[in-house]
């Protein structure tokens, strides 16, 4: 029978792996709905272990939205780690959700969140235990529908044979509109079987069903057309945007994680969108326009979150939380409201430009003085020019020394290596930085046991961004730039000492930018890389470049065209790249300009404080700008938590 537990099954295996706590679930908030009372059954996987996938904002607000429908539920599932997946084999016993251990084979939908390409193949290893058939061409109408959504939806090519559908942008009422789709389709009695289910998902907005889109390739491999095969599909795909994020408070009761977790506070996205323009960062690119939660919702989705989880610490999260037109007052009167009860307050890292003094004291005044953490990118003001992230070095010096005299000890500065036009100097500046800043830290504060922390990730071109054209830098001369940086950094011991370095190496990250700006060939690689045990590629005791080199080499020779060919390969104004038919709103025209004029070293302003420039998302979408002062404030409340 659909919908049965495998618990029985599973509880003698969690007896034998580690961690089985995180297969348990039974969360506060979690939610376990009767099977039989709903029409469509939602199976939401983050594909990471349970440790990154819990605290994922995305999938835990799909949750809710779609388990608050009285027609649907909604349980969730993570990558099982190989100790686990070894003994589900053996035993028989398929991918399970961890709300009450469904089969996710029984349900109706599979709604997987990518927000990093390198969860590709745990996608692959869910299906395979699950038992769905790996193609999305071998499903049955009994098979759940594939989604794919989250940022790396936006060039889900390379997951095009494995996915039904992906959906591009803002999943709040995109599900909903996919749930009515399958809901009607199952009461009708499933007219058509699984092809009509697709296209009618097809017709959904913001819905790409990749098998309805067929790819041409020329003969110096690069990609001739992309044209549907159905007239009754669009011709493009658009994606969605929620306008009024006050109409959408979610999570209203966040999930609190069983096991130890990557992120144990509770996060309230106060702004969703970014046209700051720094032109590496996808992230803000395909989420325009900015959409500010006014002050007054904020304010009560802390309260009720709160309430809700217990937490103490609450997270003010968005892609660049200073920047929130009402942060100052937000920060007061949440500290007002929370005085005396140890209700700590958090941004996630600061713009340099942003910072100031004030904020910073409010938002620790009834918790912990956490490290301050900032992020100017690029290492020399040339390099930042280019990526469209000014901030010179003197605001930054001055800046973090303020901090340091304001009684901030630790502060933490992230960079990227191998950006377009990057030189050695460009990187080794990032050591005068760093010195710097702690010797001015040191004066400002009078202390000598300040340190700063500089956390450097090699930079991979993302789809949708001025930078979709450029040339990723090799693995190599990402290695030989941070060794020679390592060197800078301790040639000074002096200073050297007070100074952390946290990098990778460069493979992972050109595994990550063949998936990104990979086409539909890219797949079979996938699919060889899984065959032959990879499994949670962004871990790096799990992921093995050697693996993907020799899948590359072997799947993409025959194809004429290899590794290099979708990464350290710059393209041409005109080629026809993979994501083309996926519509983010920007014009692809304005998109070229951008990267002329990076190349240039030209910056643009931020839209949200001067004129529009014409990016194209707007008009695209029929949306705008939203942004504060609302003129309101936050209403007085009893606070919860000790000492309130
Ligand atoms: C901005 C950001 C942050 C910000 C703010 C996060 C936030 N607002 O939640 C800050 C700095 C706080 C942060 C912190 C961390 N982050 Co972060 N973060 C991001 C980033 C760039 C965007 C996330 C975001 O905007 N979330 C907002 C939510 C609302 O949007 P969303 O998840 O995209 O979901 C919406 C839609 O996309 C869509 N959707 C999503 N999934 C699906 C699925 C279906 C089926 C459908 C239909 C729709 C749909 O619907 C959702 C609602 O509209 C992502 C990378 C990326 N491009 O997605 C990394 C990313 C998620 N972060 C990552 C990490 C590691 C972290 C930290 C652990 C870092 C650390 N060491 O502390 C913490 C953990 C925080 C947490 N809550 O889990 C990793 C996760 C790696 C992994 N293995 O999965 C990512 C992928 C970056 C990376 N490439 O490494 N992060
Ligand atoms: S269309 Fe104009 S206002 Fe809208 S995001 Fe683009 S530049 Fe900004």
């Amino acid at each position: 029978m659909n919908g049965q537990t495998l618990y029985p099954r599973l509880e003698p295996l969690f007896a034998q792996v580690q961690k089985p706590i995180q297969y348990v679930g039974g969360e506060l908030n979690s939610q376990v709905k009767p099977w039989d009372d709903v029409a469509v059954h939602w199976a939401l996987m983050y594909p990471d272990a349970y440790e990154v996938g819990l605290p994922n904002q995305g999938l835990m607000i799909l949750y809710e939205v779609l388990n608050e429908r009285p027609d649907a539920l909604a349980e969730r599932t993570y990558a099982v780690w190989p100790d686990l997946a070894g003994l589900m084999r053996e035993a028989g016993v398929g991918q399970f959700t961890v709300d009450s251990h469904r089969a996710v084979a029984d349900f109706d939908v599979l709604g997987v969140s990518f927000a990093t390409e390198l969860g590709y193949t745990n996608l692959l290893e869910a299906l395979d235990l699950a038992g769905i058939p790996l193609h999305a061409v071998d499903r049955d109408e009994d098979s759940p529908v594939v989604v794919a959504g989250g940022h790396a939806a936006f060039n889900p090519e390379p997951v095009a044979d494995f996915v039904d559908c992906a959906v591009l942008g803002d999943g709040e009422q995109a599900v909903g509109d996919i749930t009515d789709v399958v809901k009607a389709w199952k009461q009708q009695g499933r007219p058509g079987g699984r092809v009509e289910l697709l296209a009618r998902l097809a017709r959904v907005d913001g819905v790409y069903v990749p098998r309805f889109y067929a790819v041409s390739y020329g003969p110096d491999g690069a990609i001739t057309g992309v044209t549907r095969t159905r007239d009754d599909v669009p011709a493009t795909v658009g994606k969605r945007t929620v306008m009024d994020l006050d109409e959408w408070p979610y999570p209203k009761t966040p999930l609190v994680p069983l096991a130890e977790s990557v992120h144990e506070r509770m996060s309230v996205e106060i702004f969703r969108g970014c046209t700051r323009g720094c032109r590496f960062c996808q992230a803000g690119m395909i989420t325009r326009p900015v959409r500010e939660r006014t002050i007054t919702g904020i304010g009560s989705m802390i309260d009720q979150g709160l309430r809700a989880t217990g937490y103490q610490e609450v997270g003010l999260l968005s892609l660049s939380s200073a920047d929130h037109s009402e942060i100052g007052q937000l920060a007061t009167e949440l500290a007002d409201r929370y005085e005396g009860t140890n209700t700590g307050l958090s941004l996630p890292s600061t713009r340099v430009d942003a910072f100031n003094v004030t904020l910073a004291n409010e938002l620790s005044r009834n918790g912990r003085r956490s490290g301050l953490t900032f992020a100017p990118e690029g290492g020399s003001e040339r390099i930042r020019r280019v990526i469209n992230k000014t901030v010179s070095k003197e605001d930054l010096i001055r800046t973090v020394s303020t901090a340091y005299a304001n009684g901030w000890t630790q502060v933490k500065l992230y960079f990227m290596c191998g950006l377009p036009t990057e030189t050695d100097e460009d990187v080794l500046e990032i050591a005068e930085l760093a010195t710097e800043v702690i010797r001015a830290g040191r004066e400002a504060s009078g202390r000598k046991d300040i340190r700063c922390t500089v956390s450097i990730g090699g930079f991979v071109p993302k789809p949708h961004t001025p930078f979709q054209w450029a040339a990723q830098a090799s693995a190599e001369t990402i290695d030989h730039r941070l060794r020679a940086l390592r060197a800078a950094i301790n040639a000074d011991r002096k200073i050297g000492r007070s100074i952390g370095m946290r990098y990778h190496d460069g493979k992972p990250g050109v595994i990550e930018g063949l998936l990104s700006r990979g086409d539909r060939r890219v797949g079979r690689v996938i699919e060889r890389v899984w065959r032959e045990g990879g499994r949670f590629d962004g871990w790096s005791e799990h992921f093995s470049f050697e693996r993907w080199t020799a899948a590359a080499a072997a799947e993409l020779a025959p194809l004429g065209v290899d590794l290099d060919w979708f990464t350290t390969r710059e393209r041409e104004e005109h080629e026809v790249l993979p994501w083309d038919h996926l519509d983010s709103g920007l014009d692809k025209e304005w998109l070229w300009e951008d990267w002329q004029e990076a190349l240039a070293g030209e910056e643009v302003s931020d839209c949200r404080w001067t004129p529009c420039y014409d990016c194209g998302v707007c008009p695209t979408n029929g949306t705008e700008i939203q942004i504060g002062p609302t003129g309101r404030s936050l209403l007085p409340l009893t606070p919860v938590g000790p000492g309130a």
